[in-house]
């Protein structure tokens, strides 16, 4: 076993889970603290995360600050946390000695991969690994939209309907080219790029719990005809999530999915 990466984060998140998934694939151990989104609230978001008491938890704590995404209210963030993670996202990791704050699931991610002996996560040469980053930071941009999406679905505007339904295209488009050419998205074998499609995209499929409400909107779900618009990418998606490394990760996250 490799060192131990710390992670705190809500729990269950889907941007964890890329790096447990890596984890176990790569044989790299990896430490997650943390609990359910409604309960991060009242923890002390810090290296050495915990719950707080309510005693704790006053208007006058020098860790009171508003949350900036995703979480409405108040959260508990310590000056070393915002120095380690400038951003105050979780998830949020740490090398094994505490020293350094890494954010950003694809980051933490990347960084799973580089700490394992495995020979073709991060790819088999630098510029493969380059690869491996291009579609990292197009998956990024893709969920950066998705997360916004998710978040405002109540509030859903024309603007960023279409917005969210570009950046759907746009990034399926290259994937489903992808794997036109190789089994994998970047290769014939399975690299950190995969797993970071099935996390986020799984992650994105969630529109479908709110179809009711973007209906109500004059809308329709932006994955309707995935099945024909993009077979391989589904495929894909179903595929690697039925494996053991992301099923035993994922648990019955896409059921509902696949039941349709
Ligand atoms: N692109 C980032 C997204 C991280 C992010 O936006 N996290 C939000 C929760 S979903 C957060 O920690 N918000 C803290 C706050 O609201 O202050 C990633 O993949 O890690």
């Amino acid at each position: 076993m490799g060192s131990v990466l710390r992670v705190f984060s809500y729990l269950p998140n889907p941007r964890v889970w890329k790096s447990v998934i890596a984890a176990n694939i790569g044989g790299v151990e990896i430490e997650i603290i943390g609990d359910k989104p409604k309960n991060l609230s009242s923890w002390l978001w810090d290296y050495n995360a915990r719950k707080l008491s309510e005693e704790e938890m006053t208007q006058d704590s020098p860790h009171l600050r508003k949350g900036k995404r995703g979480f409405a209210g108040a959260l508990y963030k310590t000056e070393e946390f915002l120095k380690s993670q400038p951003f105050g996202t979780v998830p949020a990791a740490y090398s094994p000695d505490g020293e350094i704050g890494i954010f950003e699931s694809n980051s933490i991610l990347r960084s799973i991969a580089r700490s394992s002996q495995h020979q073709t996560l991060y790819g088999k040469s630098d510029f493969e690994a380059s690869r491996i980053d291009s579609y990292l930071d197009a998956n990024l941009v893709f969920a950066r939209e998705a997360q916004v999406y998710l978040l405002e679905v109540e509030n859903l505007t024309n603007e960023g309907y279409s917005r969210m339904v570009s950046a759907y295209e746009f990034y399926l488009s290259g994937i489903e080219a992808s794997l036109s050419r190789n089994k994998f998205i970047v290769s014939e074998y399975l690299t950190i790029a995969d797993i970071s499609f099935v996390c986020d995209f799984a992650q994105f499929l969630r529109e479908g719990h709110y179809q009711k409400i973007i209906k109500k909107k004059g809308f329709g779900l932006i994955s309707k005809d995935l099945a024909q618009d993009f077979p391989l990418a589904l495929k894909h998606l179903l595929g690697l999530s039925e494996l053991e490394e992301f099923s035993k990760v994922m648990g019955s996250y896409l059921d509902w999915y696949k039941e349709k």
